[in-house]
């Protein structure tokens, strides 16, 4: 049978307006999947959004032979910025291609561990800046974890130094240009389409942040051309990376597309990775102690090493189920190749764009039991994990459009979780902090702000 795809009633012209905080709209969404889930509609702007919250719906949407990627709300805004892309980048879009074969090996986990020490040295930033503070200062955790992950991915991927741990009041122009577009494209994805053409001054401080971004990247691929350096990294690899199937080089505009999208995908997720997993690491005393007991036991007070990350299983458990239960990118949005018949029942044509919810996703109880809502890293363990249903964790999306930065993500906040734990007693510094979500493309703990002391003395 057929059916129609339940949602809350619209009104005439405004549709389901009313029904979505527009602060918090992933939070009301996730309200209305208990009511309608596991498939259910809204309509804003005239235009239909169709929502998946359980892991059998997700399982057929990763099913590459039926559906692929789609292009749509604040993700297609930001085609102003980087068009083709890796991120943006439409399904068989040609630059994707080219830049996904050069680049697939160069973010493998093989030359990323080249890129520990350039990680360690952002990483040990934060604890000097820490340490330095004392503990009497109050630190808003997921600011310094912002300022990390931008700094370490613009020093892997660029050889540039950001320093945002130096000018904590001034912020690079090249952030300021970045936080200024991406904000503005987040607005022009809820306002209908009047609304955005009338909104002029916007548009042209846009352009204009648009063209400074682009311009800086153009200044520092000109600056490598001009000063070659023959190492192996991944700013010679945008440059002279051939694709291996069209014998091709990316153009200019498609490596500055690139840079600029790895500095905007590689750094607000891991940065909501890092704070989500400190908010849960205080708020489970018995879990942070024996993380920290991990660390002691593998690395004692030597300096952390890329081969001890190895041998952190628990502390990977924990960052696998921070991202379960608060997965930093927060869904992602598929098309049917051809009109499928989704959960045997409701009818999805190629225009129809299904968004996967994975707060919801993630927390379906028939996959993770009646405490599916609780942080748990046992369940994240190997042994448990590999025996999860397919498709039931997909904090880093699914198949040839999945994340490309995983294993860089993965490293990176490993370091600095082991890192912080060895180097750091933490406490909340509101221990009757409730957790509130700050919702932008991405989301992270609001307000959470935790002190620091040194464990080991002055170090
Ligand atoms: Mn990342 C795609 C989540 C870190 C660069 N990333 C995706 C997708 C998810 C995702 C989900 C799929 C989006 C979609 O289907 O529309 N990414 C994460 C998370 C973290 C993360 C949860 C950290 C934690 N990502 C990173 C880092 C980088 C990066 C770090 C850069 C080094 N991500 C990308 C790029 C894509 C992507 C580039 C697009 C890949 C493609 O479509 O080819």
């Amino acid at each position: 049978d057929r059916e129609c795809i339940p949602g809350p009633k619209p009104l005439p012209v405004v549709g389901n307006l009313f029904d979505i905080d527009l602060d918090h709209g992933l939070q009301s969404l996730i309200k209305m999947a208990d009511e309608f889930g596991p498939l259910f509609q809204i309509s804003i702007n005239g235009e239909k959004l169709i929502f998946a919250t359980s892991q059998a719906l997700v399982d057929e949407l990763c099913d590459e032979t039926r559906f692929h990627k789609a292009v749509v709300a604040g993700v297609e805004k930001l085609r102003m910025l980087i068009n083709d892309g890796l991120f943006t980048a439409y399904h068989g879009e040609r630059g994707w291609g080219i830049a996904h074969r050069i680049l697939m090996p160069a973010l493998g986990p093989l030359r990323i561990r080249d890129m520990f020490d350039d990680m360690n040295d952002v990483a040990q930033q934060l604890c000097y800046k820490w340490a330095r503070q004392g503990s009497s200062t109050s630190i808003n955790i997921s600011d310094d974890f912002t300022r990390l992950t931008l700094d370490t991915i613009a020093l892997c991927t660029m050889d540039f130094r950001l320093n945002s741990f130096y000018h904590s009041e001034t912020i690079h122009p090249f952030v300021q240009s970045m936080l200024y577009v991406l904000k503005e494209a987040d607005i022009q994805a809820t306002l209908p389409g009047i609304a955005n053409s009338i909104r002029v001054k916007a548009q042209r401080r846009m352009s204009k942040h648009i063209e400074a971004m682009r311009s800086m990247a153009r200044d520092i691929i000109k600056e490598r051309r001009d000063k070659p350096e023959s190492v192996d990294d991944l700013l010679n690899t945008l440059l002279n990376g051939r694709d291996p199937v069209t014998g091709e080089g990316m153009s200019d505009d498609l490596i500055i597309s690139n840079i600029i999208t790895f500095l905007i995908a590689g750094h607000e997720t891991t940065s909501g990775l890092l704070s989500f997993t400190f908010y849960y690491l205080l708020q489970h005393p018995r879990v942070l102690d024996r993380a920290r007991n991990e660390v002691d036991e593998v690395a004692g007070i030597d300096p952390i090493s890329i081969g001890h990350l190895a041998k952190l299983p628990y502390i990977d458990a924990i960052m696998k189920e921070s991202l379960r239960l608060m997965p930093t990118a927060p869904g992602f949005s598929v098309n049917p190749k051809k009109t499928e018949l989704l959960g045997g029942k409701w009818t999805i044509t190629p225009t129809q764009s299904i968004n996967v919810l994975l707060p919801v996703c993630q927390r379906d109880q028939t996959v993770f039991g009646p405490d599916a809502g609780e942080f748990r890293p046992e369940r994240m363990l190997e042994e448990n994990f590999s025996k999860l249903p397919p498709n039931s964790w997909k904090p880093f999306g699914n198949g040839q459009r999945g994340c490309i930065g995983r294993a860089f993500a993965w490293q990176e906040a490993q370091l600095v979780v082991a890192l912080v734990l060895q180097t750091f007693d933490l406490v909340a510094d509101d221990p009757s902090y409730e957790l509130h979500i700050k919702e932008t493309l991405t989301i992270k703990p609001d307000g959470f702000r935790v002190r620091a002391t040194l464990r080991h003395g002055q170090s």
